[in-house]
């Protein structure tokens, strides 16, 4: 793409509303736009941001053996006064009356209709086991949206549903995703603990949360010293409850912080192990049972001839507070550093002198040679200083970046910058496609 014919919005100063460095970094970027309280455009470079992350997510879940649809993002009153909690949901929930005077909904997840689809199609246990998801916009009207997408109104979220014949095959299931969860994360570079936590208004009797790090996170939280190191998530056995627990053997959360609290947190993580930090909630799994499926009047028939009510889980990961969190834990004073696996654009392509024919050339060629190498290339190929393209190449955080200069031309050798270390090296143009090709 060659950014005199981009639509990349960057500014200089940092905006005054944004409290946290995720939030700037996104504004100055030009990544997104605020078009009402906790509701964002995402303009052209957080949108390529925000595919590459969904990309992942989709990925992941398939490999889990998770089947992809897609559901509306309203909903009926109905629908949800199946399952009882069309009353029960309170002022989050974004009701909306249609011309024929029908209660309507903006779904904040999807547990009743996800069920409700499902019922109505399946008969017996060989229509079991299976996990749906989609990836699908969200409504929560928060009291207070902030820190941008962090938290915000309308969100984008991976949600899954698992549906079992009985509660060891669901407890399978659960511990499917888990793994899946931790893969997904490692896979964008970040390092997601997973904790223990309260089930709240979608309900069930075991929940996890997946928190990623951060000083500027909205929970406290208290952690097992091994989570340092990153996750292995090679070879591990799905039935064995025990390794599995093993590996949140340990883990607590914290919710009001309370002396009482973080005694236990501290005993649960066994003294000097116990760290202290904040975080972000990046995803959140539940095993409910029957909640919804016996409310809902879904029963198959098990291998016995009996009619059986399915166990249900369900599985949240927010892709679009996932971008905040991805730039709350890399970046620097400078900008954005995008891990290689969610970068916009790999290679960040400087022509330093447009005016300069030898040189405007040689960058016009190294852009065409870069496109059909099937390298995702910015080109920034307009009349600019070059102190201003440098500031908003480090700004976007592509993870490479190529100026060319007239200087160097003369040589026969391009500088190649990594983002994240700063190391510089000049390359032939051949050298330089080879490594960031590679
Ligand atoms: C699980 C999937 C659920 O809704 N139902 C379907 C279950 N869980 S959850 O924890 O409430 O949400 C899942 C994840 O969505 C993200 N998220 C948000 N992201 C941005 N802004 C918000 N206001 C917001 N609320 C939730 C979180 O990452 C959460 O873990």
């Amino acid at each position: 793409m060659r950014l005199s014919r981009y639509f990349l919005p960057v500014t200089k100063e940092s905006p005054a509303d944004a409290q946290i460095v995720s939030h700037k970094l996104m504004l100055r970027a030009g990544m997104i736009r605020q078009t009402a309280a906790g509701i964002y455009a995402w303009l052209p470079l957080g949108h390529r941001v925000l595919r590459r992350i969904e990309q992942i997510v989709r990925d992941e879940q398939d490999k889990a053996g998770a089947v992809e649809l897609l559901m509306p993002t309203l909903q009926s009153a109905d629908l949800w006064r199946q399952s009882g909690r069309y009353d029960a949901y309170g002022p989050e929930m974004l009701r909306i009356t249609d011309r024929h005077d029908r209660e309507m909904l903006y779904g904040p997840t999807n547990e009743e209709m996800i069920t409700a689809i499902f019922r109505d199609s399946a008969r017996s246990y060989r229509d079991l086991p299976r996990t749906l998801y989609h990836i699908q916009w969200k409504f929560r009207d928060e009291v207070r949206p902030r820190f941008g997408v962090m938290r915000g109104r309308e969100f984008l979220m991976k949600d899954a549903y698992s549906f079992d014949i009985d509660e060891a095959g669901a407890r399978h299931s659960y511990n499917r995703m888990f793994v899946a969860y931790l893969r997904t994360y490692a896979r964008m570079g970040l390092r997601a603990i997973p904790m223990q936590a309260d089930t709240g208004p979608i309900g069930g009797d075991l929940s996890h949360e997946f928190i990623v790090l951060a000083p500027t996170g909205e929970s406290e939280v208290f952690y097992h010293s091994n989570w340092e190191a990153p996750a292995v998530v090679e070879d591990i056995d799905l039935d064995d409850a025990e390794g599995l627990q093993a590996i949140v053997s340990g883990l607590t959360r914290d919710y009001a912080a309370t002396d009482e609290k973080r005694d236990l947190a501290r005993e649960a993580a066994a003294g000097d192990a116990l760290r202290q930090s904040r975080g972000v909630e990046v995803g959140h799994i539940f095993f409910f049972g029957t909640k919804y499926s016996a409310a809902m009047g879904m029963k198959v028939q098990g291998p016995d001839g009996t009619e059986v009510v399915p166990q249900m889980g369900s599985y949240g990961i927010g892709v679009s507070r996932l971008m905040a969190a991805i730039i709350e834990a890399s970046h620097d004073d400078k900008g954005i550093i995008w891990p290689d696996s969610v970068a916009p654009y790999a290679v960040g392509l400087i022509n330093m002198r447009i005016d300069d024919a030898k040189c405007s050339a040689a960058a016009d060629d190294l852009y065409t040679r870069l496109q059909a190498a099937g390298v995702d290339t910015l080109y920034d190929d307009r009349d600019e200083r070059g102190g201003a393209k440098f500031a908003t190449m480090d700004l976007i955080g592509l993870p490479w970046q190529i100026v060319i200069g007239p200087k160097g031309i003369e040589r026969g050798v391009v500088e190649l910058k990594r983002r994240a270390t700063g190391e510089k090296v000049e390359l032939s143009v051949e050298d330089a496609l080879a490594r960031v090709a590679g």
